[in-house]
Parts: structure tokens; sequence; C-alpha cells
């Protein structure tokens, strides 16, 4: 069986850190993340199921299981998204 190793074009993926910042774009301000705002920033991201994807980000990131996503569980959510490798516009 042969393994087809080509690629598309790399495309520009969006940093970590660009990432941090649209998902912080969406909190209300109390400084912990909610289904809802997580699912803007998928749309934002333009994610094709942003619902779906928001509630894989919260299983990933949410380790003390209030089902919600606080600061210090933000980074694994970052890491989440960012393993999707979205693209910037
Ligand atoms: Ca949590």
């Amino acid at each position: 069986m042969t393994i087809v190793t080509g690629k598309a074009a790399p495309v520009q993926r969006l940093s970590k850190e660009h990432i941090r910042k649209l998902i912080l774009q969406c909190d209300n301000g109390d400084a912990v993340l909610t289904n809802q705002e997580i699912k803007k920033a998928f749309e934002k991201l333009q994610a094709f199921w942003p619902g779906y994807r928001a509630r894989k980000g919260v299983a990933a990131a949410d380790h003390n299981r209030d089902g919600l996503v606080s600061m210090d569980e933000l980074d694994d959510l970052i890491n989440y998204v960012y393993e999707l490798g979205y693209s910037g516009k």
C-alpha cells in the first residue's frame, strides 16, 4: 500500500496567541467561558459545526467538570483549537 504524503500548500495557521485573543473576545468579562461563548469563538473561526466544536472543546479542557472553561483551563482549550489547524482570513 502506498502512503500518500503529498500535502496541500501550507496555509497560514492561526497562532495560539491569536486563538487566545479570539476566545477572550467572546468572554462576557467574568473570566469563565461558557459553551455559548466558546461556540461564538468557533463561529468567528468559521467552523463547520460551532456547537459541536464547542462541546468537544469544553470536554477537552474542562478538568473540574463544571461544564465551563476557566482561565486555568484555557490553555487546553487553546491547544484543542490549535490542533484543528484553523487558518487566518
Ligand atoms: Ca471547568
